[in-house]
């Protein structure tokens, strides 16, 4: 597999340079302010209005193209690796960059999977009104929401798609409360980052399926509310504790030590440079940083049955269907995720814990 890995590897390499997409730099000036990055349903409608117009101009110029060739090109030193979160820090701040240069009002959202995380198809996010939902016909193309119709030329010409992995819903994704336990049970920055990114990170990019389970995923808007999540998880990490703006220790995808002069892939800067949100050039906040916004109320409220969205009550752990769990599968198609298998079938486990107890099942 890590041979596979290579080849594809170094195949892509031979591409880069081609990223045709403008590359703002990172203004080393104070921040003059940080905007907010709301969750996308408190969007009010003009602000939806600006930036789904915006993203159109994106498009239309290609530059959603560029982005995901980017990724794609350095996608084996920035999965699996402590590169993980500050690499995709900066790729999200890249795209607000871009929007910016076109409406400089523009603040992009996050997209809070983990509400509706038992039945995520009737998150807003899904419907019509943002980014659509599942893909149609027999190429599972997008035909609604801000990216209906969309024709993505990397890593071919076609349609962008999704491919829901149950069918008609992405499957469960991470309850509150399993991403509020990570983070408060992992102290050390390379024991979070790997278990954040093999577990509910891989889990929406496989939950939601077609190009989002591809390196190639950034040609569907969607990617980046979804990072700008993962971003949000980072930033409630480091709120938790200042001491953990220091602590970047980890290693590349080959095992060399990651520190806070180790440059990041493509842009040429230190990490120094993305360890914070409210750093120079970026210059952003998140609407809700506390640790306490990961808890399923709802759930615990409600007389500790497990809905799931059908409303029937759960006793037994034993019959609760598999596909109720969030999972990290590892096969050909996630290769390029560099997920590791031990971290995966530990995250699998921890998350399966989770939801029985949320059911209240025995
Ligand atoms: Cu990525």
């Amino acid at each position: 597999m890590l041979f596979l890995k290579l080849i594809v590897f170094f195949i892509s390499s031979l591409l880069a340079n081609s990223q045709n997409v403008p590359n703002p730099q990172l203004d080393d000036s104070v921040c003059n302010g940080l905007v907010v990055r709301k969750e996308l349903s408190t969007m009010t409608s003009s602000e939806w209005n600006r930036f789904a117009s915006a993203n159109r101009i994106m498009y239309q110029r290609g530059w959603f193209t560029g982005l995901a060739q980017i990724h794609n090109d350095y996608a084996m030193e920035i999965h699996g690796s402590g590169f993980f979160f500050p690499w995709h820090r900066r790729f999200v701040t890249h795209y607000q960059l871009l929007l910016q240069r076109i409406d400089p009002n523009i603040v992009i959202p996050y997209w809070d999977w983990t509400s509706n995380w038992n039945a995520p198809e009737r998150n807003i996010a899904l419907s019509p009104s943002m980014f659509g939902g599942n893909g149609r016909g027999s190429q599972r193309c997008v035909r609604d929401g801000i990216s209906a119709n969309w024709e993505r030329t990397l890593p071919s010409s076609q349609c962008i798609t999704r491919n829901y992995r149950n069918g008609n819903t992405p499957g469960p994704f991470w309850p509150p409360d399993a991403v509020g336990q990570v983070i408060s049970q992992n102290t050390r920055f390379s024991t979070f980052s790997r278990n954040i990114e093999n577990g509910c990170h891989g889990n929406v990019h496989i939950g939601i399926g077609g190009d989002f389970l591809e390196m190639w995923a950034p040609n569907d808007p969607l990617f980046f509310m979804h990072h700008a999540m993962v971003d949000r998880i980072w930033s409630v990490w480091q709120e938790a504790n200042q001491r953990r703006y220091n602590d970047i220790s980890s290693t590349t995808f080959d095992g060399n030590p990651i520190d806070m002069n180790s440059i990041l892939p493509y842009y040429n800067e230190p990490i120094s440079m993305s360890i914070s949100m409210r750093s120079s050039g970026h210059c952003y906040t998140y609407d809700n940083l506390a640790t306490s916004s990961f808890r399923d109320l709802r759930t615990k409220n409600s007389n500790n049955t497990y809905s799931n969205g059908d409303g029937i009550p759960i006793k037994h752990c034993k019959d609760i269907p598999e596909q109720h769990y969030p999972t990290v599968v590892i096969n050909n198609k996630t290769a390029m995720f560099n997920f590791d298998k031990d971290v995966v079938d530990n995250m699998n486990a921890f998350v399966r814990k989770v939801v029985n107890n949320l059911s209240g099942c025995k």
